[in-house]
C-alpha cells in the first residue's frame, strides 16, 4: 500500500489527525533485509494468519541496503558453521553468543541461493559462468566468507520477493513506528504499536499477538565528521535511528552488549566502504611515510592475544594500529589504490585491465555513489591517485562488524547452555517481541544475507508462537485517542508556543529536533569517546555525559513540529537519545578497554579478561521505570 510521493515541499500537521486502528497476528516493524526474510517466510509457516509489515520508508530502497551492495559478505560455501563462529569470535574480541552465530551460519547460505533465484548476479570464477551456486558455481570470493554481486537492485530483488509472499496489501509504507505496547492484562506480553504517517496526517494503532522488530541499527548518534550540507553523508543508513533498541527496551526487553560499537575505517569524506579494496583489491594501508602500519605496530597486536595474533586481527585492532599513526602525527592515512591496481594488471591485457577498472568504480556506484563523485570531483583516479582513508564516528549496530542489541533466546537445541535460551528462537525477554538483524546482540557478523536469513529464522517462530498461545487476546492499556495525543504532541506544543518568538525555530518553550540533534552528538562525540576526542573517555567523562543526557531527557519532553517531516525527525530524536543514554550507560559499567580502536578508557586501559569476560546485560523497568545494568555468564561452545 504505497502512498504517493509528497508535492514540493512539507506537509503540515495539524493537531487531531485522523486514527486508524488495525488488528492483525503478527506485526512486522521495519521493512530492511531482515524484515523482508521475515515476510517472505512467513506465509510458509503462518498460511492463514494476518500479517502486517510496516515501513518508515518505502520498501523498494528502505534500510542498509537502500543503496545496493557490491558483496555478500556472509557466505559459508565450502567453510563451516564452526569456523564461521571463530571467526566472529575473535573480529568481536571474545564476548559473543556463540549459540546465535552457529545457527545463523548454518542456514545463510540458502537465502544467498535464492537472492540469486530471485535475480540477483553473483560472480562466478572463469568457466562457472552460468552455473548458479545451488547448482555448484564457484563464486568470486574477496575474502574467506565474502562473495562479489552487482548488488546495485539488491534491496529492489529482494523486496520485490517479500512483497509477493506477503501481498502488497499487507505492506504499509512511510509510516514511523514510535512506540511498541504491552498488554493490559498478561504481565510482559507484547500486544501492539503505534506509529504516524509521514505522508498524510493519520495516527496508526495496531493489535497483534506477537511482533518482529527490525529497524536496523543507530547512525547519526555520535558527531560526524561530515559537516554542513555533507551532514547527509553517513556510511550506515542515515534514517536508521536506533529505534529497534529504545522502542525494545522502553517496554522492557533485556539489551546486551550495548557498549559496543563500530567505528568503520572509511574512505575519507564519502565513507566508502574499505572491504573490496583490502579483500579483492589486495590494497595496503599506510601512513604519511609510506609505512604499511599494520607491520610497523605489529607489537602492538601481541598485547592482545588471542584477538591480535588470529591471521586477521581484529577489526578494532585494525584501528587500534592506524591510530597510534594519527596521534602521533604521521597522517595521513592513505590506501594505495594504484599500487594494487598495477599489481593486479601485471599480466593483462588493456582490455582487462579497463575491466578491473571499471570494477573499481562500481565497487563504489553499487553501494556508495556519494564515493564515486568525490572521485570525481577530486580528479581521482584510482589506478594513478592514492586515497585517504580514515576511521568514522560511531555507529551502534549489531549485524556488521559490532555487536550491541537485544538479548535474545537462542534456538531450543540440545548444545545450547540453559540460560541462552527461553523457548523461541530470537524471542527478546518479552513475550512475544522478536528481532532480526541489527536488532540482536553479541551476533555480529551476519551482514545482509545474515539478517535475512535471521528474519526468516524468527517467522518460523513467530508461527509457532501464535499457535501455542492460541487463546490470546491482545488488549491496550491507552485509547487509541490517548495514543493518538502522545503521538501528536511536538505538534500541539509547536501550535501553543509558534507565536513567542520570531523564528520557528528558537523559542523559549520548545526545541526543533535539528537543535536538539546537535545537542545530542556534541555531548556524545564529547563525552563519550567521539572522533573529536579520539574515542577517548573515562568514567568521569562518562558520568557528565549521563548528567547532560538527563538534562536533554528533560527537555525531550518539549520537542516541537511544525510538520509532518519535522514530527518524524522528533521521534527520531528520541529514539538516538535512548540509544545513546543505553550505549553510556554501558561503557560505564565495563571497567576495561574491550575494543581498543572502537573506543578507551583512559582510567582502563587494557583488556581484562579475568573480571570482564562477560556480557553486560541492562534493563529498563516499564513500572517501575527504572534501569539495572549487570554481568551475564558467556559461555564458550567451540572450542578453539
Ligand atoms: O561494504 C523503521 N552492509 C553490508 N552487508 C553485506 O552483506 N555486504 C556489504 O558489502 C555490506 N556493507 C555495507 C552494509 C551496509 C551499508 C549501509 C553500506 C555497506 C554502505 C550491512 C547490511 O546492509 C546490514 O547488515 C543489513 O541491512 C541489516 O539488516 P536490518 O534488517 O537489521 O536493517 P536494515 O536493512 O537497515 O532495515 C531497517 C528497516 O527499518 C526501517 N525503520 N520502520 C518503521 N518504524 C521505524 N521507527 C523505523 N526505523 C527504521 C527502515 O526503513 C528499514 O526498512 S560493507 O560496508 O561491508
Ligand atoms: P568493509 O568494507 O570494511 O565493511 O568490510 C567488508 C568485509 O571485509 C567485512 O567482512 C570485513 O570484516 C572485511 N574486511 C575489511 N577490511 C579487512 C581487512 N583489512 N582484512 C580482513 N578483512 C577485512
Amino acid at each position: 500500500m504505497a502512498l504517493p510521493n509528497k508535492p514540493l515541499g512539507e506537509l503540515p500537521a495539524v493537531e487531531n489527525p485522523e486514527i486508524a486502528e488495525h488488528e492483525c497476528d503478527i506485526l512486522i516493524v521495519g521493512g530492511g533485509m531482515a524484515a523482508c526474510g521475515t515476510a517472505y517466510e512467513i506465509r510458509k509457516w503462518a498460511p492463514d494468519a494476518k500479517v502486517i509489515l510496516v515501513d518508515k520508508a518505502s520498501l523498494e530502497r528502505s534500510g542498509a541496503v537502500a543503496q545496493g551492495l557490491s558483496a555478500i559478505n556472509t557466505y559459508l560455501g565450502e567453510n563451516n558453521p564452526a569456523d564461521y563462529v571463530k571467526m566472529v569470535r575473535n573480529d568481536l574480541m571474545g564476548i559473543v553468543r556463540e549459540d546465535l552465530i552457529y545457527d545463523l551460519g548454518r542456514h545463510v547460505d540458502d537465502s544467498v541461493d535464492l537472492f540469486e533465484e530471485w535475480g540477483l548476479p553473483i560472480w562466478k570464477q572463469k568457466g562457472d559462468e552460468g552455473k548458479t551456486l545451488k547448482e555448484g558455481g564457484k563464486p568470486v570470493r574477496s575474502g574467506k566468507w565474502q562473495i562479489m554481486i552487482n548488488g546495485e537492485s539488491y534491496k529492489c530483488i529482494v523486496a520485490e520477493a517479500a512483497k509477493m509472499a506477503l501481498g502488497e496489501q499487507n505492506i504499509m509504507e512511510r509510516i514511523f513506528i514510535v512506540k511498541l505496547l504491552l498488554d493490559a492484562n498478561k504481565p510482559n506480553t507484547i500486544a501492539g504499536a503505534v506509529g504516524f504517517s509521514t505522508r498524510e496526517n493519520k495516527v496508526h494503532v495496531f493489535k497483534c499477538k506477537t511482533m518482529m522488530v527490525a529497524c536496523g541499527g543507530a547512525v547519526n548518534v555520535f558527531r560526524p565528521r561530515a559537516t554542513g550540507e555533507g551532514m547527509g553523508r553517513a556510511w550506515y543508513p542515515v534514517w536508521n535511528a536506533g529505534s529497534t533498541y529504545t522502542m525494545c527496551a522502553e517496554v522492557g526487553a533485556e539489551l546486551t552488549m550495548m557498549e559496543n560499537r563500530f567505528v568503520p575505517a572509511r574512505f575519507k569524506d564519502g565513507y566508502g566502504p574499505v572491504g573490496a579494496w583490502f579483500l579483492l583489491f589486495k590494497a595496503k594501508a599506510m601512513n604519511a611515510l609510506g609505512e604499511n602500519y599494520m607491520a610497523r605496530n605489529k607489537a602492538m597486536l601481541e598485547e592482545y592475544p588471542p584477538y591480535g595474533l588470529a591471521k586477521v586481527p581484529a577489526t578494532c585492532l585494525r584501528n587500534h594500529l592506524m591510530l597510534k599513526e594519527m596521534k602521533e602525527g604521521r597522517g595521513p592515512i592513505i590506501i594505495d589504490t594504484a599500487t594494487a591496481l598495477a599489481e593486479l594488471g601485471k599480466n593483462m591485457t588493456p582490455k582487462e585491465m579497463k575491466h578491473l577498472e571499471a570494477e573499481a568504480w562500481e565497487d563504489f556506484l553499487d553501494m556508495s555513489v556519494g564515493q564515486a563523485g568525490i572521485w570525481a570531483g577530486m580528479n581521482i583516479e584510482p589506478e594513478k591517485v592514492p586515497s585517504e582513508i580514515m576511521p568514522t564516528e560511531p555507529y551502534l549496530l549489531g549485524s556488521h562488524s559490532g555487536c550491541c542489541g537485544i538479548w535474545v533466546s537462542g534456538p531450543n537445541e540440545d548444545w545450547v547452555p540453559a540460560d541462552y535460551k527461553w523457548g523461541y528462537n530470537r524471542m527478546t525477554t518479552v513475550n512475544g517481541l522478536f528481532t532480526a538483524g541489527d536488532g540482536v546482540g553479541a551476533s555480529g557478523h551476519k551482514f545482509s544475507s545474515g539478517s535475512h536469513a535471521e528474519g526468516r529464522q524468527t517467522a518460523k517462530m513467530m508461527a509457532r508462537y501464535i499457535r501455542d498461545n492460541a487463546g490470546f487476546a491482545p488488549a491496550l492499556k491507552q485509547s487509541a485517542k490517548e495514543l493518538a495525543d502522545e503521538v501528536y504532541k511536538p505538534v500541539k506544543i509547536y501550535n501553543q508556543f509558534k507565536g513567542a518568538s520570531t523564528s520557528a525555530d528558537v523559542n523559549p518553550n520548545y526545541i526543533k529536533p535539528r537543535g536538539f540533534m546537535f545537542r545530542l552528538i556534541k555531548t556524545s562525540d564529547e563525552y563519550a569517546a567521539g572522533a573529536a576526542a579520539l574515542y577517548m573517555t573515562s568514567g568521569p567523562m562518562l558520568k557528565r555525559c549521563m548528567e547532560l543526557l538527563a538534562w536533554l531527557r528533560e527537555d525531550s519532553e518539549k520537542l516541537a513540529a511544525g510538520d509532518l517531516h519535522e514530527l518524524m525527525r522528533a521521534w527520531e530524536q528520541y529514539h538516538r537519545l535512548g540509544t545513546v543514554e543505553s550505549h553510556v550507560r554501558h561503557m560505564l559499567f565495563r571497567e576495561e578497554t574491550r575494543y581498543p580502536g572502537f573506543f578507551y578508557r583512559s582510567d582502563f586501559p587494557k583488556v581484562d579478561e579475568e573480571n570482564w569476560k562477560c556480557f553486560v546485560n541492562s534493563k529498563y523497568d516499564p513500572e517501575k521505570k527504572e534501569w539495572s545494568v549487570f554481568k551475564k555468564t558467556w559461555h564458550q561452545i567451540i572450542p578453539e
